[in-house]
């Protein structure tokens, strides 16, 4: 079991559209990654992962594919992408690819196909309804990206189900050629040499049949968010362990179900080391609690170290965590959890500790390791993600005031995160010689690549240590999760413990210093320095003071 590649590894998520742009259009592309290789080799990162590229309408930005075997127009060729994999394999880091399997663009000739006649070969393919007797909706299921989830098509006067936008039509994992034709999709990016996959909303895949009324999720709306309806549904687990025996099983990759709504317990299903699904998943509950737009509000640090110890020690053993505080639907870290003014660096690099130090796999979303921050954005026509779009228009529709919107989606839109990345003190960053798709956050001038690299003492150079640690301490791969000082309003710390050694992490969570001392019945002599963002050269076990946002590891002795 502790040979497998993936549980030593750190994965760096890369947004492509945002990344680098070779051609001057103002979109990242291929190309554009592929000339920036050397800075990942050097970042230290094993495995890339490639968020889609695959040919798109863009409505959602590749998460809508029209043509799971080629690439999109404004990334490049299926030659761009293979010089990229080999670009990424002769420098010795693996490349896995986003899988989009829930849903299909609109655009997508199955769909195409599909909406074309009721009698249609491919009409079961996606899940077509007959409205209610009064014509409305099929039922109040509501989507992520509009208010109804469902549809309605003029020419064979019904609807079918989009979660997500109208453009997104949800495929009928019921029936098993849909099934086989996606395991076709697996097994030819397989062949091409990929090392594994993303697997998108990997937990959507099975629908309660008969689609029932979804129970009041947000109280008095017309259309409610079937989460007990469509999320770890009633065959989910079968058509998982299906999917990974016929596409995958036997090879050496990597796998990673994206799975909103999931339970320790249910991750031990999904990433068990004997349930043969997935590698592990992504779990939402420390970024999303009770419910999607969280998080523009202030989060509750207590529970947020219960939800990360519950994940940590009930997995611990049984099944593999994926450790990631951010990625391109969330806002940026260090806004959210840091303190983005005062202490950026400070608490950039504290947020780093604590999750290269929990036990699991660490992602990397671009530009986390420069500390990048969330983008003050000051009209809405400076926005570009259709979920932004819908969260103005649903807003407005309750008759919320724009002040409010504006400042909500500064602080949670998923625009925060695809702003480009931050190469330089150049023009636009030097993301592109054009016009951006979307604006540079204007703190590029501190906060770039160059910059950084330069500057030992910056949050790209503290990254790049996290990443080695990992590769010198057996400790923090396999050692176990002992929490301390659960309810302590400041302080998160930890002990990890493998074969007789023991990793202390001490985390203060705050703008203002904290007493620490080593809780009763944990026993040490003496300590040994791994890591400080701030300067620390020893921690008093018995009664120290720890400054706002510092982090610092130990080994105790
Ligand atoms: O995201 C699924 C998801 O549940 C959320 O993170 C979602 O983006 C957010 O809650 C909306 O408010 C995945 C992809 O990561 C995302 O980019 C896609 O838009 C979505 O699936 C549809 O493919
Ligand atoms: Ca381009």
């Amino acid at each position: 079991m502790e040979n497998q590649w993936w549980k030593r590894a750190v994965v760096y998520q890369l947004y492509p559209r945002s990344f680098s742009d070779s051609n001057g259009d103002g979109q990242g592309d291929l190309k554009g990654v592929t000339a920036k290789l050397d800075y990942i080799k050097w970042l230290g990162v094993d495995v890339v992962w490639l968020c889609p590229v695959y040919a798109s309408p863009n409505a959602d930005n590749g998460y809508d594919i029209s043509d799971y075997y080629s690439i999109m127009d404004e990334m490049g060729t299926i030659g761009d992408w293979e010089a990229l994999k080999n670009g990424l394999h002769s420098r010795g880091i693996k490349l896995i690819m986003d899988m989009v399997l829930n849903h299909t663009s609109d655009q997508h000739p199955w769909f195409i196909e599909s909406r074309s006649s009721r009698d249609n070969p491919k009409r079961d393919w996606y899940i077509w309804r007959k409205g209610k007797p009064d014509g409305s909706e099929p039922n109040n299921w509501g989507s992520f990206f509009s208010p109804s989830a469902w549809e309605y098509d003029e020419k064979t006067g019904e609807y079918y189900l989009h979660m997500f936008s109208p453009k997104q039509p949800d495929l009928n994992w019921e029936n098993p050629d849909v099934r086989q034709a996606l395991y076709n999709v697996i097994r030819f990016w397989l062949d091409k040499g990929v090392d594994g996959f993303r697997f998108d909303v990997a937990n959507m895949y099975s629908k309660v049949q008969g689609f029932p009324e979804a129970p009041e999720f947000v109280p008095g709306s017309k259309y409610q968010f079937p989460i007990v309806h469509v999320y770890n549904g009633p065959r989910i687990h079968e058509f998982i362990q299906e999917m990974n025996r016929e596409a995958f099983a036997g090879r050496d990759i990597m796998t990673v179900g994206e799975g909103p709504f999931v339970t320790p317990e249910l991750a031990l299903q999904y990433a068990g080391f004997d349930t043969h699904e997935f590698d592990m998943v992504f779990h939402f509950e420390h970024v999303i609690k009770g419910g999607l737009w969280t998080s523009f509000m202030p989060y509750d640090f207590i529970e947020f170290k219960q939800t990360l110890n519950r994940f940590q020690t009930t997995l611990y053993g049984k099944a593999w965590n994926s450790l990631y505080l951010s990625n391109h639907d969330q806002p940026r870290q260090v806004s959210r959890f840091g303190n983005d003014r005062k202490y950026l660096v400070r608490s950039a690099k504290l947020l780093g500790t604590m999750i290269h130090m929990q036990q699991g796999t660490p992602y990397v979303y671009q530009g986390e390791e420069l500390g990048m921050t969330n983008i003050p954005f000051t009209r809405f026509d400076q926005y570009r993600d259709l979920d932004s779009f819908n969260y103005i228009a649903q807003s407005r529709a309750m008759g919320m005031p724009d002040d409010l919107i504006l400042s909500a989606l500064n602080r949670s839109s998923r625009d925060n995160a695809r702003t480009p990345m931050q190469w330089s003190a150049e023009k636009n960053a030097g993301f592109t010689a054009g016009t951006p798709w979307i604006e540079v956050n204007p703190n590029y001038p501190e906060i770039n690549v160059e910059t950084e690299t330069g500057d030992p003492s910056s949050v790209l150079n503290y990254y790049r240590r996290l990443i080695r640690l990992r590769k010198e301490m057996p400790v923090i791969v396999y050692g176990s999760f002992i929490p301390l000082m659960e309810e302590h309003p400041q302080f998160y710390c930890w002990i990890r413990e493998y074969e007789g050694e023991r990793l202390l992490v001490v985390l203060n969570f705050s703008d203002t210093d904290a007493g620490f001392a080593l809780p009763e019945g944990i026993t040490a002599g003496s300590e040994k320095r791994v890591l400080s963002n701030a300067g620390r050269e020893k921690l008093n076990l018995g009664s120290d003071t720890i400054g706002p946002w510092e982090a610092y590891v130990c080994i105790l002795e």
